[in-house]
């Protein structure tokens, strides 16, 4: 018998694709963040899946957009194109509406290097009529020479298989590069804080999620339950009534939703409290991006 394949596959594409809930659905657990609000993903993670005959290790990036108006999304498009260093193939999205302008920089990026890339169309679930695959089919190999052309719909899992083998074709026979029980590189206190900026960006409009980060100051097992302190920060004085919400409606809403999510993912009873602090211009300050965990490297 060969030895089994291991490899490193980059999900790459433009803001809401449907990156991170691809990674999600391939991996079967929820590992990346995700929400109908582009630039959810601010770091790049890996989400690991150890079968039988292979270990495939997904790297989940920021979404690629071609304006770098500010140091963060820099800085998000940086971690995106580094991701493609010494990966084995990698998945580029679009989605099953065609081709749109901002899909062209991801393809440029992708089209530059020697690595099989594989078109994956996704959303084929909200597709009105289904005559209009073959054409994007067609209009997708003219675009560049891919490896192979897979429609799918991440969110309900159709397909998924199918592209799970078009890529194993790419991945090496070498050992497993991860234990076989890890699903990610990213420790616990990590996912607790994206889970916490994750119902921020499902539940508030308009600036407050590109405002937010979270960081975690207690993370802490006593006999079966987590007690996990957050701080939610954000950029000005004002955005702090937005979040909190009448009575303090909307953030006990944010914590119960990121709490149930945990419980989920950490298999535990979790207490978590949350506060909102002031840091003004984070998102603009490289030391206060670096303390947050936005660093180059990630
Ligand atoms: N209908 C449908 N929606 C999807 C599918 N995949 C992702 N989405 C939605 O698209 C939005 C963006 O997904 P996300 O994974 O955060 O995109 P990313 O920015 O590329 O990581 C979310 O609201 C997802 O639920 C799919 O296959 N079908
Ligand atoms: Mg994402």
């Amino acid at each position: 018998m060969r030895e089994p394949r291991c490899g490193l596959v980059t999900i790459l594409g433009r803001p809401n694709v449907g990156k991170s809930t691809l990674l999600n659905r391939l991996v079967g657990e929820k590992i990346s963040i995700t929400s109908s609000r582009a630039q959810t993903t601010r770091h790049r993670l890996l989400g690991i899946k150890t079968g039988e005959q292979a270990q495939i290790v997904y790297v989940d990036t920021p979404g690629l957009h071609a304006d770098n108006k500010n140091m963060m999304n820099r800085q998000m498009n940086r971690v995106a194109a580094a991701s493609l260093l010494g990966v084995d193939c990698i998945v580029l999205l679009i989605t099953a509406g065609g081709w749109v302008e901002a899909d062209e920089h991801p393809l440029r990026l992708v089209s530059r290097q020697e690595i099989p890339v594989i078109l994956a169309i996704n959303k084929i679930d909200q597709m009105k009529d289904r005559r209009r695959l073959l054409p994007l089919i067609e209009e997708s190999g003219g675009k560049m020479n891919f490896a192979s052309i897979v429609p799918v719909a991440a969110r309900t899992g159709v397909n998924l298989d199918d592209l799970e083998k078009a890529i194993l074709e790419h991945l090496p026979h070498q050992p497993p590069l991860y234990p076989a029980d890890q699903i990610t590189d990213r420790n616990e206190r990590f996912l607790a804080a994206e889970l916490v900026r994750e119902q921020i960006f499902r539940g508030f409009h308009q600036e407050i999620p590109y405002a937010t980060a979270v960081s975690i100051d207690k993370f802490k097992r006593v006999k079966g339950l987590l007690m996990i302190e957050a701080t939610i920060w954000v950029e000005k004085e004002g955005q702090k009534p937005i979040l909190i919400g009448k009575n303090g409606e909307r953030l006990k809403t944010v914590g119960t939703r990121a709490r149930l999510a945990m419980q989920k993912i950490f298999a535990a009873k979790v207490h978590l409290s949350l506060w909102i602090k002031v840091r003004e211009a984070w998102s603009e300050n490289e030391r206060a991006l670096r303390s947050l965990g936005y660093t180059e490297e990630n």
